[in-house]
């Protein structure tokens, strides 16, 4: 052990007596536990005194911006443009179709304006359909006005009622929902598959977490809608699928309803063909489910922190000085770069403080890195230290942060793979199930057939449901039947318990 080592050590200790930075439960063994205080002490999250609701701080928000001006530039190359439509919804509005139904028990009310009593009350929107779409009807007349293509960035209110949780069951939360109309389904068709491609770009690019792109069963999908793609990840140590992000075609459904029509090339009526998509804060729970230990370091807020080693008799201002020159020259070269310069903590106590965080790499600096003009650069996933001389610092960084993304993606995606189960018959499936697994399943694909077997699977930790049947299929040999209904299967499905 050398002498920074035990410093290390001894801040460590400090830092969880004194401080209560420290973690107290294991990831592998209280789950539950580990994530509520791991949003907490990476301060990402504060809680808040109105259950459900939580104040995203500026570690959480640099990573939704992160994803966001990703994204955003992603759709303005497909011309799709910003709007903003209202927060508040009339009820005639929000209860005008059927397809909100379902959905009525979450939506939050405004009933009152000080004192009184509002003569109607205002509906706080969920979602934007019903709200946008009388004015598509309005804009959309003729052919020329297609394709309408509109995103808005804003904050949804869905009132939930089970269990409410950082990030994944929130009550309001940041998203992007988009908007389209065009006068083809081939073109509608084509727009769901892109949105999705940039979803799981998201998603395994910046996060670091894989997913599996596929279409939502009939039970699944969006029911105002025609089909729903989707990313779909999968939480090794609860066992649950979670839904990142939808991509849905709608259809002519909604144009019917709200009389979204217009005069074709032909001079002829005709109904537009639209989607909607989103994804929203709720993603941002991947980055600490599967990362933590090791936000990726495409999406992380800070991907090197610079901490400095002072010791005994060295010359500290030289030190400081070095940290200070670094931080500038790998700010000069792009990359999201700090110095922890305080001087009320020891380096040890910094080195726990920035893995909480989960930042991905950390540049030591100390006296005899100094005098070889080199720095000592830590990896979070692995623990790896190494020398690197000044000379080639930026080269060495962007290979390290490069080579740290890449591993932690494959590492996350070996867990994910080893959790997936083929299974051919009811009692494969019954098994599997049991060991928490990503069941693979052939299916004949019939809507009575699912249900069955979420009312077979009933039980403490919740159903199975299909997640997604997946657009990559295994072959589906000839006379390979469903292994719930024994009937001929139509195709491979996805099937586990789900957030
Ligand atoms: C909750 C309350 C009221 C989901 C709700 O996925 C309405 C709804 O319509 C509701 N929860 N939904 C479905 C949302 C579908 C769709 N909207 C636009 C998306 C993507 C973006």
């Amino acid at each position: 052990m050398t002498p920074f080592d035990s410093l290390v050590e001894m801040g460590k200790k400090e830092m969880k007596k004194e401080t209560g930075l420290g973690l107290s439960y294991k990831k592998d063994e209280n789950f539950g536990e580990w994530y509520s205080e791991v949003v907490v002490n990476s301060e990402m999250i504060e809680y808040y005194d109105i259950s459900g609701c939580y104040i995203l701080r500026p570690w959480t928000m640099t990573i939704w911006e992160i994803m966001h001006d990703f994204f955003d530039a992603e759709i303005k190359k497909m011309k799709v443009k910003t709007c903003y439509f209202p927060l508040f919804v009339s009820p005639g509005v929000l209860q005008r179709k059927d397809h909100i139904e379902g959905f009525a028990p979450e939506v939050a009310w405004v009933t009152k304006s000080g004192e009184s009593e509002l003569d109607i009350p205002i509906a706080i929107r969920p979602t934007s359909e019903t709200v946008m779409y009388p004015y598509y009807s309005k804009w959309i007349r003729g052919h020329r006005d297609l394709p309408l293509k509109l995103n808005q960035w804003c904050n949804v209110v869905r009132w939930e009622f089970s269990h409410p949780t950082p990030f994944i069951r929130s009550r309001e939360f940041l998203w992007q929902e988009g908007h389209t109309a065009f006068a083809t389904k081939t073109e509608a068709d084509a727009e769901v598959l892109d949105i999705l491609e940039l979803y799981r770009q998201i998603y395994e690019d910046y996060l670091a977490v894989p997913v599996i792109k596929g279409k939502k069963s009939e039970l699944e999908k969006f029911a105002g809608g025609l089909y729903t793609t989707s990313v779909e990840a999968f939480i090794p140590n609860t066992g649950r699928g979670i839904q990142g992000a939808t991509s849905h075609c709608l259809g002519q459904n909604f144009a019917e309803m709200f009389e979204i029509i217009f005069e074709n090339e032909k001079g002829e009526k005709a109904m537009a063909w639209q989607n909607s998509w989103a994804y929203s804060t709720r993603t941002i729970d991947g980055s600490v489910l599967s990362l933590m230990p090791g936000v990726a370091t495409q999406s992380g807020t800070v991907q090197v922190i610079v901490v400095p080693v002072p010791f005994k008799d060295a010359d500290t201002q030289s030190i400081l000085d070095a940290c200070s020159d670094t931080v500038k020259k790998l700010t000069e070269a792009g990359f999201r770069v700090e110095a922890d310069l305080r001087d009320n903590y020891s380096p040890g106590w910094k080195y726990s403080h920035w893995e909480m965080k989960g930042v991905p790499l950390r540049i030591e600096i100390g006296p005899k890195d100094l005098a070889k003009n080199q720095v000592r650069a830590a990896r979070r996933d692995n623990s790896a230290k190494v020398d690197l001389p000044m000379a080639n610092l930026v080269e060495q960084v962007r290979d390290m942060l490069d080579d740290i993304q890449k591993s932690l993606f494959n590492a996350a995606k070996e867990k994910r793979d080893a959790c997936i189960k083929v299974a051919k018959t009811w009692d494969e499936f019954v098994e599997a199930l049991g060991q928490k697994k990503m069941i693979l399943a052939p299916w004949c694909d019939e809507e009575e057939v699912e249900k069955d077997v979420k009312t077979r699977t009933k039980g403490e930790m919740g159903a199975a449901k299909t997640l997604c049947s997946p657009f990559d299929q295994p072959e589906l040999p000839e006379g390979t039947l469903c292994f719930a209904s024994g009937k001929p299967a139509k195709k491979w499905s996805y099937w586990g318990r789900s957030y």
